[in-house]
């Protein structure tokens, strides 16, 4: 049976999430959005482009989640994006309502689905959805570590001009500025990073990545990153329908790992079939393991933000 994918949202990165999606011929896909007219015609046109790249896709696009019944994954992507000046969590009031909705109507018609979040605040929406949706913790996911450490490894390449596909970087902790590049686990086909840039070099880069979505929103105005959003939720939709047992970062729930609790938090993790099937636990030094703390105190204050909001 083909594989059915879910997007709510089919803003700049819904569609660019189903873009990425179709092109890789990995499942039917339905794009679901508040405006009329908008999802099913960027769903048609994204359907047309199909004979040109030969693809045997099924897009639609709805105003209603009864068009994602029995959908594997759902990627909730709806909600604002951030305009310049505003941090990801001035976005949590009205974006917990949005994904509250779409959380909840989404799992009322595919009760089996994994569920990949998108929305800022990022850590905080994914704890809110599981909250909502009550499912096993490795049904949700959300989606931060795979752009933040792809933003660094572009960042390494401009500076060394060596092949993106030679840079490994990791980057973990929350999805915010107090993210953390992981410089000691990241290298150029297997060369520490530090051993190939010097400190000073090293510290724009993490500074830069750090900064990655911020200097996005202030270049386009209107509006935040999509494309390096969107292609790392595809990448982790293919490693969940093709049951890959892929390690990266991502966002997921903790019970005690790495010293944390009951909170979404950047982290390795490896994703199949079933969703998150293991975090992974790198040893850390003390300048490491501080940087997470700080990086996970930022992601508590939301925390408890939303806990007042909702009384969860
Ligand atoms: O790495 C990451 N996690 C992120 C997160 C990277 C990039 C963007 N990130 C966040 O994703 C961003 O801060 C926003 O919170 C979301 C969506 O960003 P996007 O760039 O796609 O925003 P758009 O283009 O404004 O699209 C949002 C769509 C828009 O079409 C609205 O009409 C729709 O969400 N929307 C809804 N759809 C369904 N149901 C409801 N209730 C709804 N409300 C708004």
């Amino acid at each position: 049976m083909k594989n059915k994918v879910s997007i709510i949202g089919a803003g700049m990165t819904g569609s660019t999430t189903a873009h990425w999606l179709a092109e890789r011929e990995l499942a039917d896909l339905v794009i679901v959005d508040i405006v009329e007219g908008m999802p099913q015609g960027k769903a048609l046109d994204l359907q047309e482009a199909m004979p040109v790249i030969g693809k045997d896709v099924k897009i639609v696009g709805s105003n209603s989640y009864e068009a994602t019944a029995g959908s594997d994954i759902v990627v909730i992507t709806a909600g604002l994006p951030r305009k310049p000046g505003m941090s990801r969590d001035d976005l949590l009031v009205t974006n917990a309502e949005i994904v509250g909705k779409a959380a909840t109507q989404s799992i009322k018609y595919s009760p089996e689905a994994i569920f990949v979040v998108l929305t800022n605040p990022l850590d905080v929406m994914a704890y809110l959805t599981l909250k909502l949706l009550m499912v096993s913790p490795n049904r949700v996911i959300g989606q931060a570590g795979v752009l933040d450490s792809a933003r660094m490894r572009a960042f390494v390449a401009m500076q060394i001009g060596v092949s993106v596909e030679n840079i490994n970087c990791y980057v973990l902790g929350g999805h915010g500025d107090e993210m953390v590049p992981l410089i000691r686990h990241s290298n150029v086909a297997g060369i520490p990073l530090k051993e190939i840039l010097p400190l000073d070099r090293l510290e724009s880069i993490v500074n830069r990545t750090r900064k990655g979505g911020g200097e996005i929103v202030n270049l386009l105005k209107s509006g935040s990153a999509y494309y390096a959003p969107a292609v790392a939720v595809a990448q982790m939709v293919e490693a969940i329908l093709k049951d890959k047992h892929l390690i990266i970062p991502a966002s997921a729930y903790l019970q005690g790992e790495y010293g944390l609790k009951d909170m979404f938090f950047g982290v390795p993790v490896q994703i199949g079939r079933t969703g998150v099937e293991k975090i992974i636990e790198y040893q850390l030094d003390e300048a490491e393991k501080t940087a997470l703390q700080k990086s996970a105190e930022a992601v508590r204050q939301s925390l408890t933000a939303l806990h007042s909001l909702l009384k969860i």
